[in-house]
């Protein structure tokens, strides 16, 4: 048995990064390879939203952003599509008009990739997608240890009549029983609140809050320790809202807050997670038409390489 030597990004002497058709990092598409350890898939959905649309022009924004990653990650000391096969799975087919349909639309292309072994870096889309993302790395890997990062909290409840939208899925995972009540956490809180009984309201929903002022007051390593006491050894689920950065990092999302956190911090939180048991992520909120030069795709595309890094550093993969 064995699987054989991972194909790799694109590699041609005469084409430049910036030239040909973009795939997430160029790397093979799916059809090109007979076993993804790790799978991108781009979800074009952004009918769950509360403010600013546009998320569903996420991915191939995020694509396009991605073309000058590189093979070697110098701070985590690996090459993070040299042990596994990562690729480009392309996007969900999902329409705009009807949430739950799109919603099982989401979790049965997320399946079919989780039954056959592959772990899933999602590029969203509105937070929505977390949802069906979640429900189905749970039924390979039993409740998920969410790890959370997002300037709100995203365990609200029904919004002008829709209980699946862009703030409920943590909620809805909650009572659904797919996540771990005792071992989530939130990263980077700061906004979006209307009454305090909604941080209590949270706290029931299994979520524990390390806010934005955080990282003010404490060093990223001591963050980082708090986090995997959280986490424990359980399979990890990383969902990463884009605006959990600030603004100035990443100005193109739905519900931009200001005070949040820089990408050097966020990124050093991250990098201190090697040797989780990360069963699936997604970088969401990624609204191209607000963003300047690039920053915010920038910042996700970075983002996704830091995730499959940690895959590539996973304990039980
Ligand atoms: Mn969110």
């Amino acid at each position: 048995m064995g699987n054989p030597a991972p194909i790799g990004q694109r590699h041609e002497p005469e084409m430049p990064r910036y030239g040909g058709i973009a795939t997430y990092a160029l790397l093979p598409r799916i059809e090109e390879v007979t076993h993804a350890d790790v799978a991108v898939l781009g979800i074009p959905f952004d009918s769950g939203t509360s403010f600013r649309p546009g998320a569903r022009f996420g991915p191939a924004h995020i694509r396009e952003n991605s073309r000058q990653l590189h093979p070697y990650h110098q701070f985590l000391n690996v090459f993070p599509f040299d042990s596994q096969q990562v690729v480009d799975a392309g996007d969900v087919a999902v329409g705009p008009y009807d949430i739950p349909r799109a919603v099982a639309a989401i979790e049965a292309a997320a399946r079919r990739l989780v039954e056959q072994g592959t772990r899933i870096v999602a590029l969203g889309g509105d937070h929505t997608v977390a949802l069906p993302l979640m429900r189905a790395a749970a039924t390979a890997h039993g409740p998920l240890a969410v790890l959370h990062f997002d300037a709100h909290l995203d365990t609200w409840d029904t919004c002008h009549g829709a209980s699946v939208w862009h703030g409920s899925p943590f909620r809805r995972a909650a009572e659904e029983g797919i996540i771990d009540l005792n071992h989530c956490q939130h990263v980077g809180t700061r906004g979006g609140i209307y009454d305090p009984s909604e941080l209590a309201d949270d706290r029931e929903s299994g979520f524990e809050i390390i806010d934005s002022e955080a990282f003010q007051d404490q060093k990223v390593s001591d963050i980082v320790a708090q986090i995997r006491q959280r986490l424990g050894a359980r399979p990890v689920y990383i969902s990463v809202d884009i605006d959990v950065l600030d603004p100035a990092h990443a100005p193109a999302t739905g519900t931009p807050e200001v005070g949040g956190l820089a990408t050097r911090e966020f990124f050093r939180a991250l990098r201190g997670l090697s040797g989780l048991n990360i069963v699936g992520c997604d970088v969401v909120e990624v609204a191209p038409a607000y963003d300047h030069g690039d920053i915010t795709g920038l910042a996700a595309a970075h983002t996704a390489w830091e995730l499959i890094s940690l895959i590539a550093l996973s304990e039980n993969r």
